[in-house]
């Protein structure tokens, strides 16, 4: 992991994913979250090939590193290496961490998803760098075979994760003092910016929101 990477992964951490049920495309997500002050955003294309995804993907780490903030791409370190972004999402059911090569490893923020107490446990002994908690809340984005965990369970996973923890799954600016007060450190977002009129200033008010006291 590059120096200094970490802190940037606090606070709002919006996905530019590009399911074109979304009001807004990953081009226009990006540059919305880094005029909104995003420090760190991720890349989770679904539906785009390979050499289009490594295309985006060199554009948006010029884009965050021009902002000084993190590009973390969904799924591959390997289009993560070659873009030049800082770090890869990982899921439970793909590449595993442990197979990133330690060079790789040196340079790349990783993040492994959880979405158990039980899988938070393991990813102890994993090579992660931060822990993915979700879903916490409803979600329409992502078919799961996971209820809404909760803040409660939440709040058990960053006890737990003995590492920076993001919550994800059904955020929006009503619930995100509760993720605050919770203790994550950051909080991964969909469509609250992905269908938002204007993402940027959802970005903006999103981060405000997370940056205030809990209880406000
Ligand atoms: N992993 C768990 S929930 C989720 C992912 C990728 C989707 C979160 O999207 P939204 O729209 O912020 O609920
Ligand atoms: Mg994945």
């Amino acid at each position: 992991m590059r120096p200094g990477a970490q802190a940037k992964l606090a606070g709002i951490y919006p996905l530019a994913d590009d399911d074109p049920r979304w009001r807004n495309d990953p081009r226009t997500v990006v540059q919305a979250a880094l005029a909104g002050g995003a420090t760190a955003l991720q890349l989770r294309l679904k539906h785009t090939s390979d050499r289009e995804t490594l295309e985006l993907c060199r554009w948006a780490a010029e884009q965050a590193h021009e902002a000084g903030a993190l590009l973390i791409v969904n799924d591959r370190f390997d289009l993560a290496d070659l873009s030049g972004a800082d770090g890869v999402h990982l899921g439970q059911e793909d590449l595993p961490p442990e197979r990133i090569p330690s060079d790789l490893r040196r340079r790349l923020l990783v993040g492994l998803s959880t979405h158990t107490l039980e899988q938070v446990r393991e990813s102890r002994d994993r090579p992660a760098d931060y822990i993915a908690f979700g879903p916490v809340f409803e979600t329409t984005s992502k078919e799961s075979e996971y209820s809404a965990r909760g803040v409660d369970a939440l709040a058990q996973a960053v006890r737990m994760a003995q590492r920076p923890l993001v919550a994800i799954g059904g955020i929006t600016e009503a619930n995100l003092s509760q993720v605050r007060a919770a203790g994550a450190c950051a909080a991964a977002v969909i469509s609250a910016i992905t269908n938002a009129a204007d993402p940027a200033e959802a970005t903006r008010r999103l981060s405000a929101k997370f940056a205030s006291p809990p209880g406000e």
